[in-house]
């Protein structure tokens, strides 16, 4: 199969500028890029998808160029968005590359014959003066082609929600960063999500024109999910590429969630499993779709991808504790993020070694409504306590009631937990 033979069955060729592509591609290794705004500190699910295109491309044999935009990020691209952006600042910007540089470095090689390279946009935007660009850029750009772009055409229409001059002009620097890597690395193709289509068009014709070179461009889909609700967000918010942001354990349950008709889609394209392999789970999860292998597998792999193989390892431990299994074992970073989003109380860790029994202060912090309810509940035996039976109404509180060094976990039944906290 080839390159885009391989992104084709997998979904993720979305739009491509010359049908003559995959000649040129199967000449030898080109030199491709894709750009990422500075805009937050880390990259989101949302930029994985061109992230897996680059490493495509550089398992094919081609060579990556991850650009970190530290020019365009204090402009702020308007491609389909619905508002003018507020500007950040110069240091947000420069703290935002530094995360962002970190992040994209994790996914590709830069070591071999077709390393990858990184390369940030202000190096050479930010050399430029302003009668500069407008002499050797914007002359070469017509306004009125611009106006008729449908990626800015929403902000012409609605006065209400403009675009200002600065916004306006954003795809002329992108257009301007291929026309440099097309001149410093013979950069012959730009990849980016389908809302940078005329971005990258944008950049081809001012290479076509200056350089009289010729490139190309590709798009990728921007994720859907089949019940029209946005790809890449919980009930909490974004689930970010930061472990700091978002846990190993709730980026794992993010794609375990993930409902059985996305999950064959995913596994296309957030994962390098085969063309087999994703067929056999498909029909895994036709049949016994209450199994969620499709799942299971994607929310591993995805892990994997991004948070390696030991936060990996930690987050399924993490994930089957949460339904019933050992508790022991767990630090108290990763109980407290399981157990965020269940009900807690804090207590006095001086009553660790007052001769507390465990049912009175159940019934102080309302976990029982009553000491009846919490003797029948004990009588039959579905109390427990950091996973172990609690076998009798007098058992005291004591430092060996404790988890790790302030966690306790209660459980009601089968799956009713209550965190206690020692402080
Ligand atoms: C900047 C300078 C370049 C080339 C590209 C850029 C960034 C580009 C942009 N991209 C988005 C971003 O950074 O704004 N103008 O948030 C997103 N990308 C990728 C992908 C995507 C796009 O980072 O579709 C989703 O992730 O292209 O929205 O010379």
């Amino acid at each position: 199969m080839t390159l885009l033979e391989e992104l084709s069955w997998r979904g993720l060729l979305q739009q491509q500028t010359h049908e003559t592509l995959a000649d040129e591609l199967a000449k030898g290794p080109m030199t491709l890029y894709c750009g990422f705004d500075p805009t937050a500190d880390s990259l989101h699910v949302g930029s994985l998808v061109p992230i897996i295109g680059l490493m495509h491309f550089q398992r094919a044999g081609h060579k990556p160029i991850a650009l970190v935009g530290g020019g365009t990020g204090l402009i702020g691209d308007p491609s389909f968005k619905a508002a003018e952006r507020s500007l950040l600042t110069n240091e947000q910007v420069e703290a935002n590359v530094v995360g962002i540089r970190g992040q994209l470095e994790r996914f590709i090689d830069f070591e071999g014959e077709n390393a990858a390279v990184l390369r940030n946009n202000i190096d050479w935007l930010g050399a430029m003066t302003f009668i500069e660009f407008l002499r050797d850029v914007g002359k070469h750009f017509s306004v009125n082609v611009m106006l008729g772009k449908e990626s800015v055409r929403q902000r012409l229409e609605d006065r209400d929600h403009g675009i200002s001059y600065t916004e306006f002009t954003y795809s002329l620097m992108q257009a301007y960063d291929f026309m440099y890597l097309n001149e410093a690395y013979g950069c012959q193709l730009q990849i980016g999500g389908s809302d940078q289509w005329g971005n990258i068009v944008a950049g081809m014709d001012l290479t076509r024109r200056v350089r009289g070179t010729d490139t190309f461009g590709l798009t990728l889909p921007l994720v859907t999910k089949s019940d029209g609700s946005k790809f890449g967000k919980s009930e909490s918010g974004n689930i970010w590429l930061d472990s700091a942001r978002t846990s190993p354990y709730k980026f794992y349950q993010f794609w375990l969630n993930q409902t059985d008709a996305d999950a064959p889609r995913y596994l296309r394209y957030f994962t390098f499993l085969s063309k087999d392999e994703i067929l056999d789970l498909e029909r895994q999860l036709a049949e016994e779709p209450h199994k969620r292998a499709a799942q299971r597998r994607l929310a591993e792999e995805v892990t994997r991808l991004v948070h390696g193989e030991s936060a990996l390892q930690n987050a399924l431990a993490a994930s089957q504790a949460m339904f019933g299994g050992d508790l022991r074992g767990l630090d108290e970073a990763t109980l407290a993020d399981v157990f965020s989003e269940v009900p807690s109380s804090t207590l006095d860790r001086n009553i660790l070694d007052a001769g507390k029994k465990l049912l009175d202060a159940l019934v102080e912090m309302e976990v029982f409504s009553s000491k009846g309810e919490g003797r029948r509940l004990i009588k039959n035996g579905g109390l427990y306590l950091n996973s172990e039976r609690i076998d009798g109404e007098d058992v005291e509180l004591t430092t060996d009631s404790l988890l790790t060094d302030r966690l306790a976990v209660v459980r009601k039944g089968k799956k009713n937990y209550h965190l206690l906290r020692f402080e």
